[in-house]
């Protein structure tokens, strides 16, 4: 049986004042649609600390056809942190709009090397493909999207790979793009988690039965800026911008994993959650990974026949692929605000199409989006139920 969640999340007045509840509907359908990806954290009875971690997700549309595909990051051998066979490789799956997913790894070159844990997806060089930054124990990885359907490490050549100065490699578990200093190119903020070294690790548990043990065990770590010099190199600004000053551990790792629990229809530790309209529906899809076992792709069936309306920003002078742009739709019913962001869940990225639902609104009386530059443009009476591409006025 195909597992199949009703969840009672969106909240309808009607006329007579009581409440009424759409009913948001999910169908699991990852197997089916060929996503098939197991996360493999490399589990040793030892229980070293990173194999809790594994991994993130990532939808994006790395050939630029419209549609979401799924990029799924994987572990290595414990503790030699190598990827040894296929069964550590990352993933990519490419969406081909009928409802199948195919592995495109191998072709694309974005299997990785070493123990990886989070993705972040941005156009870095601003050439209007997607890149990919991969956050991992000792190594990251920028993959620049050649836009033929393969991808360049070109880590070292950016500047990403050098140790830092004062703590060595570091255990990155999540990553970010953004224009920080706002000069229209995407800098990476990287989320480094706590100091780890398996000849030190401290033992937790019982004698003869050890356990993982807690974050607090370990010293944390800072955090990571880096400024994107626009020809290709990154810049460690971390002591600079004053990031470096706040130790924590890994300021997205805690708190928001169990977003994947919301599904809970299927027992599994869940990891990385990703956010996206992989059919163009209309209705956001949700995949997920789990600890030792498969990719899950939430389907959004949900009956409710309620209008939407989804916006690709496209920057000129502005980041390239829209992201900080600010979106405001005004309809009948009100005023609605959103962001292009892709940094939305554990150690994952999400759909950078901005989403609105609509309600029973047919049409979108004005739409406004705020650029990065500071450039307003807004746009009037626009018809519902499409995927909008504003592109930012030169
Ligand atoms: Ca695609
Ligand atoms: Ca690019
Ligand atoms: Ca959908």
């Amino acid at each position: 049986m195909r597992p199949v969640l009703s969840l009672l999340l969106a909240g309808t007045f009607t006329a007579g004042g009581a409440p009424s509840f759409d009913p948001v509907v999910f169908e699991e359908v990852a197997a089916a649609r060929g996503l098939r990806f197991v996360t493999n954290p490399g589990r040793t009875p030892r229980k070293h600390q990173p194999e809790t971690m594994v991994a993130g997700v990532a939808l994006l549309d790395f050939d630029g056809d419209g549609w979401l595909d799924v990029y799924a990051v994987n572990g290595a051998t414990m503790p030699g942190l190598v990827k040894s066979g296929p069964e550590f490789h990352n993933r990519l799956f490419r969406n081909d709009g009928k409802g199948s997913f195919t592995d495109v790894t191998a072709r694309a070159g974005v299997a990785g090397t070493g123990y990886d844990l989070g993705v972040a997806t941005g156009d870095f060089d601003n050439d209007g493909r997607t890149d990919l930054f991969v956050a991992g124990l000792r190594r990251n990885t920028l993959f620049r999207n050649r836009g033929d359907g393969t991808f360049a490490d070109v880590t070292d050549a950016a500047g990403l790979a050098r140790p830092d100065p004062k703590h060595g490699t570091l255990w990155a578990v999540a990553g970010a793009f953004l224009d920080y200093d706002r000069d229209g190119r995407l800098d990476l903020f990287v989320s480094n988690y706590v100091v780890w070294d398996p000849a030190n690790e401290p033992a937790c548990g019982n004698p003869g039965a050890p356990d993982y043990c807690h974050p607090k065990q370990y010293q944390g770590l800072p955090n990571s800026l880096f400024r994107n010099n626009g020809d290709g190199t990154f810049t460690d600004v971390s002591e600079k911008s004053g990031i470096r000053a706040h130790v924590g551990k890994g300021m997205f790792a805690d708190g928001s994993a169990s977003a994947g629990d919301a599904f809970g229809a299927r027992k599994a530790v869940h990891r990385g959650v990703a956010f996206g309209d992989v059919d163009n529906d209309g209705r956001v899809d949700v995949v997920v990974t789990a600890l030792d076992g498969p990719l899950e792709l939430w389907r959004n069936v949900s009956p409710a026949p309620n209008h939407w309306l989804s916006v690709k920003a496209v920057g000129t002078s502005s980041p390239r692929d829209g992201a900080g742009a600010k979106v405001k739709v005004v309809t009948a019913a009100g005023a609605q605000w959103s962001h292009v962001s892709t940094a939305v869940g554990y150690g994952g990225a999400s759909d950078p199409r901005v989403h609105f639902g609509l309600g029973a609104e047919k049409t979108v009386r004005e739409l406004s989006v705020t650029w990065p530059s500071g450039k307003v443009q807004t746009l009037r009476d626009v018809a519902a139920d499409q995927v909008l591409t504003v592109t930012e006025p030169r």
